[in-house]
């Protein structure tokens, strides 16, 4: 059964509207993607393409001893999340991991992120392992601005390009959203505000996802990298102005610490991702999926 939103407000640091000192670990089980975002180094299946990649992130069945470590460390965990380093459902490893952990953590909530490519068919299985909260990653809600932040998606074992790509994108990530919120799942979205891009559509991805069933939502700053380093990290004001934009709509999440997928600790304030993974995991700092 869902956990009701009191307690995820109370027990989560990103669901809430305020900070507080509640902790996550982040288990890096997921290696490869299915979309090729144009500001991420990550490239379609370059984890599966480039062999020992694979070998820097967590199997499945590794996760459950080091969350105990964790806890030893940090009783302020309340949460253990899967935020990649690639998508959580471009492999099946996740869910196997969530499988694994809801036997031995079943007190933790459980936590997925993803790009939504695969959430409509996935839906099911997400409930049947527990996931507790979900963040979706919307970049657009139309096609012509999701084409230029994304240049292809694999889908169904098929490569699309542009503006087809981007449709079948938005399609997926709202239908999933939909499906979900219906279950009672709580659901963040997350856009990364690109500056030229998709900053005057904030508005209008704030009420479609508030429409489809998305409880809160989250801009993270562009990290300027790969095919859009050419642009300008956000502004404060830019970033304060995109937040005014959604405001109306939806609630506003506004103490991201912009995780990697190996952290470890309470955002914002300690990691020890790198201790307590002792160099075992050599994720690539990204931009965050959480
Ligand atoms: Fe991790 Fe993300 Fe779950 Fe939080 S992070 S998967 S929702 S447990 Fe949180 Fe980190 Fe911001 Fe993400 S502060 S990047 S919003
Ligand atoms: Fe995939 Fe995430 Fe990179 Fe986009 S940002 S290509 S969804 S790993």
């Amino acid at each position: 059964m869902a956990l009701d939103e009191q307690t995820i407000y109370r027990e989560h640091p990103c669901f809430g509207p305020h900070k507080h000192n509640k902790g996550r670990i982040h288990l890096p089980v997921a290696p490869g993607c299915n979309i090729e975002c144009r500001f991420c180094d990550r490239k379609i299946n370059e984890s599966e393409n480039r062999p020992g990649v694979t070998s820097t992130v967590l199997k499945p069945e590794e996760a459950c001893e080091y969350i105990r470590r964790a806890l030893e460390r940090c009783p302020e965990l309340t949460v253990v999340g899967i935020a990649g380093p690639g998508d959580t459902l471009a492999t099946p490893y996740a869910l196997e991991t969530f499988r694994l952990v809801k036997k031995e953590f079943p007190q933790l909530i459980r936590c997925m992120s993803t790009n939504g490519l695969l959430l409509p068919e996935k839906a099911d299985e997400l409930v049947e392992v527990g996931i507790d909260t979900l963040t979706v990653t919307v970049n657009a809600v139309q096609p012509e601005i999701e084409a230029q932040l994304n240049n292809r998606i694999i889908y169904h074992g098929k490569i699309y390009t542009g503006v087809e790509a981007a449709k079948i994108l938005i399609q997926n990530q709202i239908e999933g959203i939909k499906r979900l919120s219906d279950t009672g799942m709580l659901i963040k979205v997350n856009t990364v505000l690109c500056p030229g891009i998709n900053d005057c559509h904030i508005e209008e991805i704030a009420y479609t996802v508030k429409d489809a069933g998305a409880h809160i939502y989250n801009i993270i700053p562009l990290i300027p990298q790969n095919e859009l380093k050419h642009l300008e990290a956000p502004t404060f004001k830019q970033l304060d102005d995109a937040r005014k934009a959604a405001f109306p709509y939806i609630n506003i999440f506004t103490h991201c610490a912009h995780c990697r997928a190996d952290a470890i600790g309470v955002p914002g304030e300690y990691d020890i991702g790198s201790e307590i993974y002792m160099g075992r995991v050599n994720t690539k700092e990204t931009f965050s999926h959480g």
